[in-house]
């Protein structure tokens, strides 16, 4: 049996996990096709999701056509929870991408696709709704290749568009639809040369079996994008689907041979609270009870390797039903045992790991509080665990404040977070706000020594100097010593150099400092009483007062914004943005709207976001994404009042030993 993994993605409410339903009873999965509406769906399985008529978490289910075995995985279209949507892209072999028949080509749409085109990833675009009133054919075949991409061919024509019997027809070379060969022998021939000759030579000695090979080829290269259209809800045009999805996308052989090599895209906990891990295998095999490496890539950027053993594998079979069994190159396998196992990491081997983010990290920030103050360390623990299913999250805590902060893409993410911890862990909580989150860069140059003094009573034994420089955009942290090798033992080394990045967490604003070069200039220790505690302790004193010297600017995160308005209300949106900060670039029709690009400072998009639906009668379409950082004019913003940094407490715990 071969196997395919694909992802449906879209905007929000496009259908993905209506169409999943669907998909699963065409296939025989299920007796009855659940909704989103009752809340009855096989994807949408939590609660909130249930509540709320949203996917939230992205998730698996199975199905079988002939002898393809189908993964898919309904992803969430709602922005705040794109990471669920990366993840995702890691590990699949193509992606129907859902377009609604009557809102169209979305902002969102343009985004995910674009990302799409990036990775070469094969893609179906699927139209879905064609039974809704005001549902389009050719014009929406048009905004397609405006919009999106000219590489495309439609593989449906629709009857009834726009009411509740719309249904949708295979098209087919050589029968009642005349103008189908020409037209997509004119897309194939971008790509496909030997085609185009034997076209140009002789067209009538072309067979439709030749030009659905050469489109299944193409297809499957990411090089020519078939549309479908139908309707999840009717079920008008599932069929022609179902037969693109094993045909057009590249399937799995499921050979066993070679190393194993796995991606965890997701964790989830099983009924007894432990980890449960699910991996796409790339190659190899996986069994219960094998012991196995996981590959993870630590927050200095060195690649660890930790040894683990599964319990339990199960790969999915009908739905989303899992049977114990051996996992082969291209399944996608639940796997029990791993207990330290986080999203990203590899299994078998490292291959993959240095895979560069498709989305922006989120940039924004806020402090959760309990109600209940004693709650804190269950917060604490609860918001690890989410951080399992969700790294983005990025749980920081400061023990002396007693305060936890998480990272956020936007609103409602922070309502799912809250609705989570009270449903899962019965924790009540307030959040403080949300601001942005902003980084530092020094803008000269600073030096500071520490030296060991053996007259008086020295409080640490060692000798750091440290250098800090602006370091190349996009360059992060650069550490590295001008001390002749060998002069420090290479455990005092590391120590400073892992006490110069944990400082750096926090500049003299108290954001990350980036695009930073650290030297080690001078380095001293007295043997055998220096110990690499005092390495890292005296580290964040030595390098604050070099960047204190050479100065810090704080940069805020400028997001991109694509917004589509009602054609009439674009001017009063265009001053809004303008009011908010934003710096509209391009203005165009599109259709009755009209779509606005542009930069808008993070800082305002919230504002942006909430007088939207006064000036564009509920009908705006705001997406933004993380674009640049730019200098903050004017008065910095410090991360909090009640921030003490590193090198206030070291500067703090000498002045309490007499030192200065
Ligand atoms: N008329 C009609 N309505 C549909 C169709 N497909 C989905 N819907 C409706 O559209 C709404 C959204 O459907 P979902 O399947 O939740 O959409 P989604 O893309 O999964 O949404 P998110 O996961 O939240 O991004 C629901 O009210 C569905 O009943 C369709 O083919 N025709
Ligand atoms: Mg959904």
């Amino acid at each position: 049996m071969t196997t395919v993994n694909i992802g449906i993605l879209a905007h929000v409410d496009a259908g993905k996990t209506s169409l999943t339903e669907r998909l699963l009873h065409t296939a025989g999965v299920i007796d009855r096709v659940g909704s989103v509406d009752r809340g009855d769906t096989q994807t949408d399985s939590h609660e909130l999701e249930r509540q709320r008529g949203i996917t939230i978490r992205s998730a698996v289910v199975s199905f079988t056509v002939g002898d393809v075995k189908v993964n898919l995985i309904d992803t969430p279209g709602h922005p705040d929870f794109i990471s669920e949507v990366e993840r995702a892209l890691g590990v699949l072999d193509g992606v129907v991408l859902v377009i609604s028949a009557v809102e169209g080509v979305q902002a969102q749409t343009r985004l995910l696709m674009r990302t799409l085109v990036k990775l070469r990833m094969p893609v179906i675009l699927f139209v879905n709704k064609i039974d809704r009133m005001g549902a389009r054919y050719h014009e929406l075949l048009d905004e397609i290749r405006s919009e999106l991409t000219p590489a495309v061919v439609a593989l449906t024509r629709v009857e009834g568009p726009g009411t509740p019997g719309a249904r949708a027809f295979a098209r087919t070379v050589g029968t009642d639809d005349p103008d189908f060969a020409a037209e997509l022998a004119d897309v194939l021939a971008e790509h496909g040369d030997d085609f185009l000759a034997r076209y140009l030579e002789d067209e009538t000695s072309l067979t439709a079996q030749d030009y659905s090979a050469e489109l299944a080829r193409q297809a499957a290269r990411g090089q020519l994008y078939p549309v479908l259209f139908g309707s999840a809800v009717a079920g008008a045009g599932i069929d022609a689907l179902v037969d693109g999805i094993t045909r057009l996308f590249p399937v799995n052989h499921g050979g066993s041979g070679g190393t194993l090599r796995g991606t965890v895209f997701k964790i989830e906990r099983g009924w007894a609270g432990e980890k449960v891990a699910y991996v796409r295998l790339h190659g190899g095999e996986l069994g219960s009870r094998e012991k196995v490496s996981v590959f993870r890539r630590d927050q200095h950027g060195a690649v660890t390797e930790i040894p683990g053993r599964t319990t339990v594998v199960e790969v999915f079979d009908r739905g989303s039903a899992v049977v114990e069994s051996r996992a082969r190159a291209g399944d996608i396998a639940k796997v029990w045992g791993l207990k330290g196992i986080r999203i990203g990491d590899r299994l078998g081997s490292a291959e993959g790991l240095d895979g560069e983010h498709l989305f922006a990290p989120p940039s924004l920030e806020t402090v959760i509080r309990p109600s209940r103050p004693s709650a804190m360390p269950e917060l604490y623990d609860a918001l690890l665990q989410l951080a399992d299913q969700d790294p983005f999250i990025n749980v920081r805590k400061d023990d002396e404040e007693q305060e936890i902060a998480v990272s956020l893409y936007g609103e409602v993410q922070k309502e799912v977070i809250a609705a989570t911890l009270a449903d899962e862990f019965k924790l009540d909580v307030a959040f403080e706000g949300t601001r942005i989150i902003c980084v530092e860069r020094p803008i000269g140059v600073g030096e500071s020594v520490e030296e060991i003094d053996y007259r008086s009573k020295t409080f640490f034994w060692a000798t750091i100097g440290l250098r800090v420089e602006p370091g190349e955009p996009g360059s992060g942290v650069v550490f590295r010593r001008s001390v002749e090798l060998g002069s420090l033992p290479h455990a005092f080394h590391k120590a400073v150099e892992e006490a110069v990045r944990a400082t750096l967490q926090q500049g003299l604003n108290g954001w990350e400092v980036l695009d930073i070069l650290v030297t080690l200039t001078r380095s001293g220790f007295a043997s055998p009483v220096s110990a690499a505690g005092d390495f890292r302790k005296l580290t964040p004193l030595v390098l604050m007062n070099a960047l204190k010297q050479a100065g810090t600017q704080v940069y805020e995160p400028v997001n991109r914004f694509e917004l589509e308005v009602p054609g009439e209300n674009a001017s009063a949106a265009l001053l809004s943005l303008v009011e908010c900060g934003a710096t509209p670039e391009s203005t165009r029709g599109l259709g009755s709207s009209c779509l606005v690009e542009g930069t808008i400072p993070a800082r305002t998009v919230q504002e942006f976001e909430q007088r939207l639906p006064g000036l564009s009668q509920g009908q705006g379409v705001l997406v933004t994404r993380f674009h640049s950082f730019q200098p903050v004019v004017g008065a910095a913003p410090r991360r909090r009042r009640t921030d003490l940094n590193p090198m206030d407490r070291s500067e703090y715990m000498l002045r309490a030993f007499g030192r200065i």
